[in-house]
């Protein structure tokens, strides 16, 4: 996958507070191309995996069942410098951090819940883009 692409997911907080047309709409607004999307599920094991990362940190069981407990959306997007431009839009992972502007300071109600997921690097994008879409799905 290229490299200027990156992957996201609006996480099951927003998607229950029927925020998915607002954040979709400041991702296209911030010159993002849609290349893929759907609505969509993670089962507990997909959480785990997806962060296996923190499996040893204290807050591990909370995350997975958070991100498995209903839909997300996945999207793969498409932009010039895509994964550190993605990041700068979402904000800082805790959204009492988060600049104004960004998407977690307008949608994120705490460091577990935050709304958004941005790939941390083109690897990562390249991996999780690939998990939930085949190559006929990219766009
Ligand atoms: P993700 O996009 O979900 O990976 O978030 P981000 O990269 O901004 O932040 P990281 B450090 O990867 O956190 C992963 C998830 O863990 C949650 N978390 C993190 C906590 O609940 N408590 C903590 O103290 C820390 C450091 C936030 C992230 N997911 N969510 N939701
Ligand atoms: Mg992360």
């Amino acid at each position: 996958m290229a490299t200027n692409r990156t992957f996201t997911m609006i996480k099951p907080d927003a998607v229950e507070k029927g925020h998915i047309g607002g954040i979709l709409a400041m991702i296209t607004d911030a010159g993002f191309r849609i290349v893929s999307l759907k609505l969509t599920q993670l089962t507990v094991a997909d959480a785990k995996a997806f962060y296996a990362v923190h499996s040893e940190r204290p807050f591990y069981g909370e995350l997975v069942e958070f991100m498995s407990r209903g839909p997300i959306v996945a999207a793969i997007l498409e932009k010039d410098n895509a994964v550190e431009d993605f990041r700068a839009l979402i904000g800082a992972t805790n959204p009492a951090d988060a600049a104004e502007g960004t998407i977690r300071k307008k949608y994120a109600t705490s460091v577990g819940e935050n709304a958004v997921h941005g790939s941390d690097s083109d690897e990562n994008a390249a991996l999780e883009g690939a998990f939930h879409f085949s190559g006929r799905e990219q766009f």
